[in-house]
């Protein structure tokens, strides 16, 4: 009998041991740090502004799985994962994994994501609003131990910014320590705007030129679904394909961005229209590269 009852303890400590072995174990990560203005800034995803102070972390994973990222804050925090080291100087769009505004409650980021080990990802960690700084913790939680190493970013030199009007709706802001150079233009679709011949497809013509040959981003913003076409020299909505150099619906959800190598002294037309026919409302394009975008509505 005494045999026996060992036997059976003996079994059931196997089966006890076995079952844990099936059943993960959740480890949990934590980070804190702050954003200050001693913060590098940039123009956030889904933004409508510069001006996010962020922080870029590099998140090391030994075991492939998925992880749930929660953010704990008295700010209203925005996050994203992004595949590869992030900086603002170098971000792809297409490499973004997740990212969210409020999904963990009171204005909080939360996201689960299936990470790879020996993978490079990177959290990043800014605001809803621009200008907004103070302390954050992060919560991570998944079948193994997070390392988190915060990137260091240069911080920016001392940034003296230039505003100028030169067109009633458009202004040109001028970061000259780093060379990045933002100008934004502001237009309106309305009911009296020009449509593409036998459609309902609304758009606005604007002429781009810039004084610096390089890389550029044209990028819009608006609560409409966007679609942008960059044409060479004059567009003629006749012979929407004459001239046309490239045409961008979504990027980031309903926004498109125009990246493009323009060339000094060369005309461009962008094109501002919908994704739908009868849609209006107004919209903001960044033009962001090494030099100010001009921008003429036309
Ligand atoms: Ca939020
Ligand atoms: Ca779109």
């Amino acid at each position: 009998m005494m045999k026996l009852t060992i036997v059976f303890l003996y079994t059931l400590l196997c089966v006890t041991i076995s079952a844990m072995r099936i059943v993960p174990t959740i480890h949990l990560s934590n980070y804190s740090s702050e954003l200050s203005t001693e913060y590098e800034t940039f123009y956030r995803p889904e933004g409508f502004s510069s001006g996010h102070y962020y922080e870029s972390i590099q998140i090391i994973i030994k075991t492939t799985g998925s992880y749930d990222f929660q953010c704990a804050s008295n700010m209203d925090t925005y996050g994203f994962i992004y595949n590869g080291s992030f900086t603002r100087l170098t971000y792809e769009p297409r490499n973004f994994i997740a990212r969210d505004n409020d999904r963990g409650g009171h204005n909080q980021f939360q996201f689960e994501v299936q990470l790879k080990a020996g993978g490079i990802y990177s959290l990043v960690v800014t605001t809803y609003n621009s200008g907004a700084t103070g302390p954050f913790s992060i919560i991570a939680s998944g079948p193994d131990d997070i390392s988190f190493v915060r990137i260091d970013i240069p911080r920016a030199m001392e940034s003296t910014t230039v505003t100028t009007t030169h067109h009633p709706s458009s202004s040109t802001t001028v970061s000259i320590s780093n060379m990045i150079v933002s100008s934004n233009y502001m237009g309106e679709l309305t009911l009296a705007s020009n449509k593409y011949p036998q459609t309902e497809l609304y758009y606005q013509a604007i002429k781009i030129e810039v004084n610096t040959t390089g890389t550029y981003d044209l990028s819009s913003r608006s609560y409409i679904d966007a679609y942008g076409c960059l044409y060479e020299g004059s567009f003629n909505p006749s012979f929407p394909f004459t001239n046309r150099l490239v045409c961008i619906d979504n990027y980031m959800g309903i926004h498109f961005n125009i990246r493009y190598i323009l060339q000094a002294k060369t005309s461009y037309t962008l094109i501002f229209t919908t994704h739908s026919p009868n849609t209006i409302g107004s919209f903001m394009i960044v033009g962001t590269g090494p030099d100010k975008v001009d921008f003429i509505s036309i």
